[in-house]
């Protein structure tokens, strides 16, 4: 194997590695009562079947903190929580208190970033005045800063009940960040009647919306409901790689060095594979580079880029003066990054398997995707 190749397939697995090492941990207070369906939500939003990987280890009397080793999700839960007169006020306390202490510790990673409170729908005619009261409470105590507060209706099935509850929520004027209806999971009725789990990518858009950039990786890391969510923070990040590296005013790249190119495009390529929380192999990605490389002859990450691969875009000229313009340049990782999202969407969705993508027939498929991509730009 190219020897070039082999390096740059190194760098992008000790990258993402990197990447995955350092993404700062999300972490969520889970309020709720036992039985609403905190697990069951937790379970079905994100990777690693997490919420069964035991209670956790108690923090607090009534809260326990669930982790798992190098895995960037922290689960503050409260499991046993009656709403019984004296357990409400001691919950409260104890959950100020562990908000408070993220904040000393001056750590993102310590900080609480956000907190679910989780309302059964289902069976509920109307709201217990004791949670709304508990809620209210709750959302006025200064401790809780900037802290997003998301009520989650659990079990909102039928949807109309869900949404019934949320306007009798939203009413109260709460100082709170979001009102979401949710059906974590398939509910059968009797063997008859089904009604359909929703409501979970509307809650990853506002989880979205609500946490701080430094904790958008991981919250896509971790999700495995929304590829859209997935795809438009992947597209976010070609985006950025193009303008920082080749925007506006770039210099020229030497054409002889153009490996130059080669951190910022493995840096891209590193990103998007932790945004689709996927194990993706050194063979599938020796795969991906040298079927990118082979493109017209064209090492695109590497040394050289072949003439024939610029004429495929106008304006890009001929390589004059040793130099291809940043545009240029920009324009081909633009359509790098854009392919290897395509190859993410294909293994994520189950359309390839991976095992496919490392033969001949796997390399054609990413080859044509590159090679479309680069005549969608060559179209703009
Ligand atoms: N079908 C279905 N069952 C759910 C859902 N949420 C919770 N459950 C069920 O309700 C029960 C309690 O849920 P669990 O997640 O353990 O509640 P927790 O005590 O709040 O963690 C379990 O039997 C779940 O299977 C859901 O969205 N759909
Ligand atoms: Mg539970």
């Amino acid at each position: 194997m190219d020897r070039n190749i082999e390096k740059i397939v190194q760098d992008c697995v000790n990258e993402i590695q990197n990447k995955i090492k350092n993404l700062t941990k999300l972490n969520i207070m889970v309020i709720g009562k036992s039985g609403v369906g905190k697990s069951t939500l937790i379970n079905s939003l994100f990777r690693g079947n997490f919420a069964e990987t035991g209670l956790g280890r108690p923090v607090t009397k009534e809260i326990r903190l669930i982790e798992k080793a190098d895995f960037p999700l922290r689960i503050y839960d409260t499991p046993g929580f009656e709403l019984s007169n004296a357990q409400q006020k001691e919950v409260k306390e104890e959950i100020l208190d562990i908000i408070e202490k993220g904040f000393r510790a001056q750590d993102i990673n310590e900080a609480v970033h956000c907190i679910w409170y989780c309302i059964n729908v289902n069976g509920n005619r109307t709201f217990d005045e004791s949670e709304l009261s508990w809620l209210r409470e709750f959302t006025q105590s200064p401790t809780l800063g900037a802290v997003p507060v998301m009520v989650i209706l659990t079990q909102a099935c039928p949807k109309s009940k869900g949404l019934e509850m949320k306007a009798l929520v939203e009413k109260e004027n709460l100082h709170i960040a979001k009102v979401v209806p949710v059906l974590a999971r398939d509910m059968n009725f009797d063997d008859e009647y089904t009604a359909k789990a929703y409501g979970l990518e509307t809650l990853i858009e506002v989880m979205s919306e609500a946490l701080s950039p430094d904790l958008q990786d991981t919250l896509q890391n971790l999700q495995k409901v929304s590829l859209e969510s997935k795809k438009k923070r992947a597209h976010a990040v070609v985006a950025a790689a193009v303008a920082a590296a080749f925007g506006e005013g770039a210099a020229p790249v030497p054409f002889m060095d153009a490996f130059m190119l080669v951190p910022t495009q493995i840096s891209m390529i590193a990103s998007i594979t932790v945004i689709f929380g996927m194990d993706i192999s050194k063979s599938l990605l020796t795969s991906f580079v040298s079927s990118v490389v082979g493109t017209a002859g064209a090492t695109v990450f590497g040394r050289t880029i072949a003439s024939n691969l610029l004429k495929a875009i106008p304006g890009a000229g001929t390589i004059v003066g040793g130099t291809i313009s940043g545009a240029t340049a920009g324009l081909i990782t633009t359509a790098l990054g854009e392919s290897y999202i395509k190859i993410m969407e294909l293994v994520y969705m189950g359309e390839v398997r991976k095992e496919e993508l490392y033969g001949r027939k796997g390399k054609k498929l990413m080859t044509d995707i590159f090679k479309e991509n680069l005549g969608r730009i060559k179209k703009k």
